[in-house]
């Protein structure tokens, strides 16, 4: 089995992003499945460009799309993807979409298609702080999640997929965060789900 493992540049003036740090430390291998992966920009316009080209290249059995979302310090097994771009910040090309879908003409929503709820119970017996979440946001995580479970349904290349939010790494005092050690393991035991779930 391979998996390709995505996760983004930083955005918003942040310097760094959690989920591209984390996904640079996968190992080439775990267990049975193979890693490949790649950054994504964190763009509209670019990201999914992006995506579809690794996609391609790699033709991978299973699609993980990592991102940070600074709210909580918990890991977030995203199950829905929604058809609708609003957003809060402009993105690193500056643009500010609001109240336009991902695809027009697409369906309102996609769920993710790996095994989200042994995912959690997989991050908990690893004593991770880790929930199902049912909104990605209307940013460029949910546009990726919602054009990477588009192309999972109506590409020639076929895949099983999701998304995860990881919180940002430790920084100021008292904002939600989680040490890199964690979010790597963290994504390696959803791989690992993953993997024994076909
Ligand atoms: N998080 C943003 C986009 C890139 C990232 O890592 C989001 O949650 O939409």
């Amino acid at each position: 089995m391979k998996a390709l493992v995505t996760g983004f540049e930083p955005f918003g003036g942040e310097e760094i992003n959690a989920s591209i740090e984390a996904v640079r430390r996968l190992p080439a291998r775990i267990g049975a499945v193979e890693i490949v992966t790649a950054g994504l920009p964190t763009s509209y316009t670019r990201s999914l460009v992006a995506l579809e080209a690794a996609i391609l290249r790699a033709k991978p059995d299973v699609v993980l799309c990592v991102g940070q979302a600074g709210e909580r310090a918990v890991l977030r097994v995203e199950r829905v993807a929604v058809n609708v771009q609003d957003s809060r910040i402009p993105d690193n090309d500056g643009a500010q979409p609001m109240d336009t879908p991902v695809i027009p003409g697409g369906p309102a929503a996609y769920l993710a298609t790996l095994p989200v709820r042994a995912a959690v119970a997989a991050l908990h017996a690893e004593e991770l702080p880790a929930e199902l979440s049912m909104s990605a946001g209307t940013f460029v995580c949910n546009h990726v999640f919602y054009g990477l479970m588009h192309l999972a349904a109506t590409g020639k290349h076929r895949f099983r997929a999701g998304f995860l939010h990881v919180p940002p790494l430790p920084r100021e005092k008292d904002a939600p965060s989680l040490p890199l050690d964690d979010i790597v393991r963290g994504i390696t035991t959803i791989l690992e789900a993953a993997g024994k779930d076909r």
